[in-house]
C-alpha cells in the first residue's frame, strides 16, 4: 500500500492516521496468532491488571511476517521512510482505562506506533482517544500535554478531556507518533490489542543516542535484545534491513536488564 501526500501530511499535522479495514482480509489468522502467543506462555488474564507480553509480533514465525506485509510495511514506510526501523511491540489484554500519556517523547528521533485493536471499541468502550497536535515539538509546552492532571487543570474528569475518539473494528489499524498524547476509557476486563513499534533510520549522533536511548528503555522488560531470534534467524534480507540498526545498537542492554531483574518483581506490564 502506499499512502497519499494527503495522508501523510494529516499524520504529519495532526500526529495520527486511521485505517478502516486495512487487514480486514488478515484480521482472522491474526486474531488466532494473538490468542496463541498468550497460550503458548501459559499467560492466564484474570482482569484483574493488564497482561502483556514483549516484544509480540517476534513470538510467532507468522505473526513476524506481518513486518513483510506490503500493507503494513507500505503504510510504515510511507511515514518513516523505506529504511525504518523496528523496535518491537507489545500485546496486551487491557483491564479498564488508560489515563492519559505519550509514549515517551522525543525531541529528535521519529517514532511510530501501530496498533490492532481485535475487538469493536467505541469512544465509551476502550478505542483509542488522541489530542491532535500534541506530538509536535514546536508546542511541547502546550498545556494539552498535561491532560492526565485534567481535574486539577481544568475541573473535568480525564474522559471529558477534548480528543477525537478513534473508534475501530477488527481489520482497521491506528498508526502514531509516540509524542502524541493518548488514552482511552471504558474499555473492559479483556480488551485486546497489539502494537508494532517503529522509528525512522537514525541518521546522525544525536539520532544514534534517541534510538540507544529507546533501547534501554526496554530494560523494564527484563530484554536482552530488542527482536526475538524467530523474528531474526526467519528474516528475509529486506526484513533484516529494518532490523540491522538496532541491532548494531542494544549492547547496553544485557546490563541494564540484568539491573531491573534484580531490583524488579516482575517485568513490567507497559
Ligand atoms: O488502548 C489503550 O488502552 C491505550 C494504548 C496505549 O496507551 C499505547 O499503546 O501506548
Amino acid at each position: 500500500m502506499q499512502l497519499s501526500r494527503q495522508q501523510r501530511d494529516c499524520f504529519e499535522t495532526f500526529g495520527y492516521l486511521l485505517l478502516p479495514g486495512l487487514l480486514s482480509e488478515e484480521i482472522g489468522w491474526i486474531t488466532d496468532e494473538f490468542e496463541a502467543v498468550f497460550q503458548n506462555r501459559g499467560v492466564v488474564h484474570d482482569g484483574s491488571k493488564r497482561s502483556t507480553v514483549v516484544p509480540f509480533i517476534d513470538q510467532r514465525e507468522k505473526l513476524c511476517t506481518l513486518l513483510d506485509h506490503p500493507k503494513v510495511s507500505g503504510l510504515i514506510a510511507g511515514l518513516l521512510g523505506d529504511d525504518f526501523n523496528y523496535v518491537g511491540g507489545d500485546g496486551n489484554y487491557y483491564t479498564g482505562d488508560t489515563a492519559w500519556h505519550s509514549d515517551g517523547w522525543h525531541d529528535v528521533g521519529k517514532f511510530l506506533k501501530v496498533a490492532l485493536y481485535l475487538d469493536p471499541v467505541t469512544s465509551t468502550t476502550g478505542c483509542l482517544r488522541v489530542i491532535p497536535g500534541t506530538h509536535k515539538v514546536e508546542i511541547k509546552d502546550w498545556d494539552a500535554r498535561k491532560a492526565r492532571n485534567a481535574e486539577e487543570l481544568w475541573g473535568m474528569a480525564q474522559n471529558q478531556v477534548p480528543a477525537v475518539a478513534l473508534e475501530s473494528n477488527p481489520g482497521d489499524v491506528v498508526a502514531f507518533n509516540h509524542n502524541l498524547m493518548h488514552a482511552s476509557f471504558g474499555g473492559s476486563s479483556r480488551r485486546r490489542m497489539f502494537t508494532l513499534n517503529c522509528s525512522a533510520r537514525a541518521t546522525n549522533g544525536a539520532e544514534v543516542e534517541d534510538l540507544e536511548r529507546y533501547v534501554a528503555s526496554h530494560a523494564r522488560f527484563w530484554l536482552d535484545q530488542m527482536h526475538s531470534d524467530v523474528m531474526r534467524s526467519t528474516a528475509s534480507p529486506q526484513r533484516m534491513a529494518h532490523l540491522a540498526q538496532v541491532m548494531a545498537h542494544e549492547s547496553h542492554l544485557p546490563a541494564l536488564s540484568a539491573k531491573a531483574r534484580a531490583e524488579a518483581a516482575e517485568p513490567a506490564r507497559g
